[in-house]
């Protein structure tokens, strides 16, 4: 059974009609007969149904293909709540990327024993409703770690250093003779790095700016130990001095009902006015109006951003300051990022439905 190809590279427009009414795609023959039961192949009976909702590249697909019968949404798109509900209506498995999984959806999938979610984040999952129907959620950390850990330094720079205003004012044609006072940003070099929130992914920032010999500070709720700290090189501090002091501060929470609008007005007033912040964990974290605010009165320089509130909706008044670089929700999508994702998530899906302990549960609880 082939497979369908990748859509990577696939622009973000919306595109023709979903059709997720798709009859299952079942399993491929065994290559080996198990238990050497002959040369004849031998067709598994009633396999898991699993599906997929999103293009996942055709080897994460070809892996899930092996030991399941399985649908894909064909269409790079979320779907809307009665399409997956409709979707997941009669199987075992789900690989969740860009979805919402509430209470409703899991009331209408009866017999799902396996979310895996293509992503490290897992607030779109409503995990303890799965916890409590004993379905088990996984998640894809580490493998997405030093790739998120990339854009965030690549937006801490652009915003530092202008990159995008830079751009369009030579696409534009502005650059007419060489001028002292084109575009000044703000060093990066030897300035206070701030690290909200020191998991992996924050840890893999810290790394980084040591090789711009920034001092790093962090702040979290568990501090780290000292041997973490000196291989980072990174100061525990207080929340508010994690705020007063960063030249930029970088967040790397995850959203939860303590960290939503973890940065509000208050937060922001207590920054620098030279102070910039970045974002690439998720929107909720920061008050969107309450920064855009804080950037037009200049009481912090500048952001980067690469999630928002309410994506793909972006606050109107952040489309059109200068001081700020804005993404896609593109932390974790690099070629060889996705396509470790997805074989991970297949992994944890794999060894779930097959009554193993999946490699990485995020309610490791169902199994107690
Ligand atoms: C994913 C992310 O692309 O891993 C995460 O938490 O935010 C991204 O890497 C996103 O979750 C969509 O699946």
């Amino acid at each position: 059974m082939g497979v369908s190809p990748a859509v990577a590279g696939a622009s973000c427009t919306r595109g023709a009609d979903l059709n997720v009414a798709l009859t299952f795609r079942s399993a491929r023959e065994m290559p080996t007969p198990p238990c050497g039961v002959g040369a004849a192949k031998v067709k598994q009976l009633s396999l898991p149904k699993v599906f997929i909702t999103r293009p996942l590249p055709p080897q994460a697909v070809e892996r899930i293909a092996t030991r399941c019968d399985w649908k894909m949404n064909p269409e790079d798109l979320a779907l809307e709540p009665i399409q997956l509900a409709d979707a997941c209506r009669e199987v075992e498995g789900l690989v969740a990327s860009g979805v919402r999984v509430g209470e409703e959806l899991l009331g209408q999938a009866p017999r799902l024993r396996v979310i895996a979610n293509v992503g490290v984040g897992y607030d779109n999952i409503d995990v303890t409703a799965c916890t409590r129907r004993r379905i088990v959620v996984t998640n894809t950390p580490d493998v997405l770690t030093e790739t998120t850990a990339d854009l965030a330094f690549a937006l801490l720079m652009a915003v530092a250093r202008r990159l995008v205003e830079s751009d369009r004012y030579v696409r534009e044609g502005h650059w007419h003779y060489w001028q002292w006072a084109c575009l000044w940003g703000a060093d990066i070099y030897g300035k206070t790095l701030g690290v909200y929130g020191l998991g992996r992914i924050g840890q893999a920032v810290a790394r980084r700016a040591r090789g711009f010999s920034m001092r790093v500070l962090y702040h979290d709720l568990v501090r780290a130990t000292p041997a973490q700290e000196q291989e980072l090189g990174a100061q525990f501090v207080d929340r508010e001095t994690l705020l007063r002091e960063a030249d930029f501060l970088s967040l790397h929470v995850p959203l939860t009902p303590e960290t939503h609008h973890l940065i509000n007005a208050r937060e922001l007033a207590m920054m620098k006015p030279a102070a910039f912040l970045i974002n690439a964990a998720r929107g909720k974290v920061v008050d969107e109006a309450a920064l855009v605010e804080a950037l037009k009165s200049r009481q912090i320089a500048g952001a980067g951003l690469d999630v928002f509130e309410e994506e793909p909706h972006i606050h109107p008044e952040l489309l059109a300051l200068p001081n700020v670089v804005l993404t896609p929700h593109v932390g974790s999508a690099t070629t060889e990022t996705r396509l470790a994702m997805a074989m991970l998530a297949a992994e944890n899906l794999l060894a779930a439905l097959e009554g193993r302990r999946p490699p990485n549960p995020v309610n490791p609880e169902v199994y107690v």
